[in-house]
C-alpha cells in the first residue's frame, strides 16, 4: 500500500500470514527444540504439498506458471515490453529436516508480496516479472545442493542432476517424473535481466550489530564428499589391536583432523562439518566394518577450499595405512564462490538507505540459489536478520515480521527500478 510519504509498501501481514500458512505444510514436533519444525525434503511429497500451496497463491496473483525440466517454477508477471528479459525474483521451497519457516520461503513468498504489492497499486511495469522456486536448493536428500539452479543456470546437465540419488536409491529423474514436474522450458535457460532473492542471513552478524538489511556481496565456496570406510567386522571382545580394522576409528580420525585443519589457521576461514556419521553393523559387540560420513566445506578463497581437499585425501590415506581400512572419498558438490554484481550490491544499498533502513555488506556464510544464477545474469540478494544468533537450520530459526517486511520492501523497490515502470 502507499503511505503518506507516498513510498510504496507492502502489506507486511499478508506476508507474514502466507509465511505461516507455507509453515504448516511439513510441520513435525522436534525432539531438540521441542518446537515445531519445517521437514519439506526435496521432491517429497511434502515439498510438492509445498510448492503447490505456494502456485495456487500465485496463479490467484495472475501469473502464467510453467515449470522447465528440472520443475523449477517460473511464474510469470506480463510486462509492457513482453520481449524483453524478466527480472527474476525466487529462491526456494524445500527445506532441510529441521527447518524453520523462513529459509527460502521468505525469498519465495517475498517475491509474490512484491507482484501482490504491484497488482494492489494497478503498477505496471517494463519488464515481465517472473518468480523462480528452485528444485533441490539444500541438497541433503540427493547429495547435490543448489540443484535445480545450477541446472538452469548450466552449471550442472540435466541427466547428471537427474541421475542423482537419494539414500534409498531413488533418483531425482524418478522423483520429477513421479511428480508430474517436468516442464516444457528447457534448460539452461535464458539469461534474466537480472535475479534478486530475499533470504535470512541464517547467521549472527546483523543481528548482533543491529543492521536491518544485509547487501549480500557474494556467496562463498562450497565442497561436498561422502567418505565410505571399509574395514571388517570382528568380535569385540576376541580380537587384538593389531588385526582390527575399525570402520568407526578411521571415520573418527578423519572427523577430527578436520577440526584441527580449521584450528590449524592454514586454510584461511575454513568451516568443516561432518553431518552424517553412520556406521555398520552398528552393534555393541562388533568392531564396524563400514562406515559413511559427509563432510562439508566452506570457504570464502577457492584455492584454500582446494587446499583443504587436497589435505583432506592426503590424510585418508595415512589413515588408511594406520588403520588397514580403505576409504573412498566421492565429492558431490562442489560450488566455487559467487560474486554478486556491483550494480545490484549499490542498488540494493541505495534502496535500503532510500528507506531508512540502516545496512551493512557481508558475505553469505550459506548456499543460495542466487549463487548459480550470478554466473548468467547480474545478480544481487537482500538478507534480514533473524533472532537466537541467526540460528537457521534449526526449528528455532526466527525473524520478525518487521524484518521480514524491511526485506520484502528493499525487493520491491529495487525489482521496481530493475524492470522500470
Ligand atoms: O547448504 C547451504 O548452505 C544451503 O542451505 N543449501
Ligand atoms: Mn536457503
Ligand atoms: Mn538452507
Ligand atoms: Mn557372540
Amino acid at each position: 500500500q502507499a503511505t503518506s510519504s507516498g513510498t510504496l509498501k507492502i502489506d507486511g501481514g499478508r506476508l507474514w500470514d502466507s509465511l505461516e500458512a507455507l509453515g504448516k505444510i511439513g510441520a513435525y514436533l522436534d525432539e531438540e527444540t521441542g518446537l515445531v519444525g519445517v521437514r519439506r525434503l526435496a521432491l517429497t511429497d511434502q515439498d510438492v504439498a509445498g510448492r503447490e500451496l505456494a502456485l495456487g497463491w500465485m496463479r490467484e496473483a495472475g501469473l502464467a506458471v510453467r515449470l522447465d525440466r528440472m520443475g523449477n517454477v517460473r511464474a510469470r508477471r506480463e510486462g509492457a515490453q513482453p520481449d524483453l528479459a524478466p527480472i527474476v525474483l525466487g529462491s526456494h521451497l524445500d527445506s532441510v529436516a529441521t527447518a524453520g519457516r523462513f529459509d527460502g520461503c521468505l525469498g519465495v513468498l517475498g517475491g509474490l508480496e512484491v507482484i501482490r504489492t504491484l497488482n494492489d497499486e494497478g503498477i505496471g511495469t517494463r519488464r515481465p516479472i517472473e518468480l523462480a522456486v528452485w528444485t533441490e536448493e539444500e541438497g541433503c536428500r540427493f547429495g547435490t545442493d543448489m540443484l535445480g539452479s545450477a541446472v538452469a543456470a548450466g552449471r550442472i546437465t540435466e541427466p547428471d542432476a537427474r541421475a542423482l540419488t537419494d539414500a534409498a536409491g531413488i533418483s531425482v529423474g524418478e522423483e520429477l517424473d513421479r511428480h508430474g514436474l517436468v516442464g516444457p522450458v528447457a534448460v539452461p535457460v535464458d539469461p534474466p535481466a537480472g535475479y534478486l532473492e530475499c533470504h535470512i542471513e541464517q547467521g549472527p552478524i546483523l543481528g548482533s550489530e543491529g543492521y536491518r538489511i544485509g547487501v549480500v556481496t557474494g556467496v562463498q565456496a562450497i565442497l561436498w564428499q561422502r567418505l565410505t570406510f571399509h574395514g571388517r567386522a570382528a568380535h569385540a571382545g576376541t580380537t587384538p589391536d593389531e588385526l582390527r580394522r575399525s570402520a568407526t576409528l578411521a571415520a573418527s580420525l578423519v572427523t577430527v583432523h578436520l577440526d584441527d585443519m580449521v584450528k590449524s589457521g592454514r586454510f584461511g576461514e575454513l568451516r568443516a562439518s561432518v553431518g552424517r556419521f553412520e556406521t555398520s553393523p552398528n552393534l555393541v559387540n562388533i568392531v564396524a566394518a563400514e562406515a559413511l560420513i559427509t563432510v562439508d566445506l566452506r570457504n570464502p578463497e577457492e584455492e584454500a577450499i582446494l587446499a583443504a581437499r587436497d589435505e583432506l585425501g592426503r590424510y585418508c590415506r595415512e589413515v588408511s595405512e594406520r588403520t588397514g581400512v580403505t576409504i573412498e572419498a566421492v565429492t558431490t558438490a562442489h560450488t566455487p564462490p559467487a560474486n554478486f554484481a556491483p550494480e545490484m550490491m549499490d542498488l540494493v544499498e541505495q534502496t535500503a538507505g532510500e528507506l531508512g533502513m540502516n545496512n551493512r555488506r557481508i558475505m553469505s556464510g550459506a548456499g543460495h540459489d542466487a549463487g548459480e544464477m550470478a554466473a548468467i545474469c547480474p545478480t544481487g540478494m537482500v538478507f534480514v536478520p533473524g533472532l537466537y544468533d541467526g540460528i537457521s537450520h534449526n526449528p528455532r530459526e526466527y525473524s520478525t515480521p518487521e524484518a521480514c517486511a524491511d526485506g520484502v520492501n528493499v525487493l520491491l523497490h529495487c525489482a521496481l527500478s530493475l524492470a522500470g515502470r
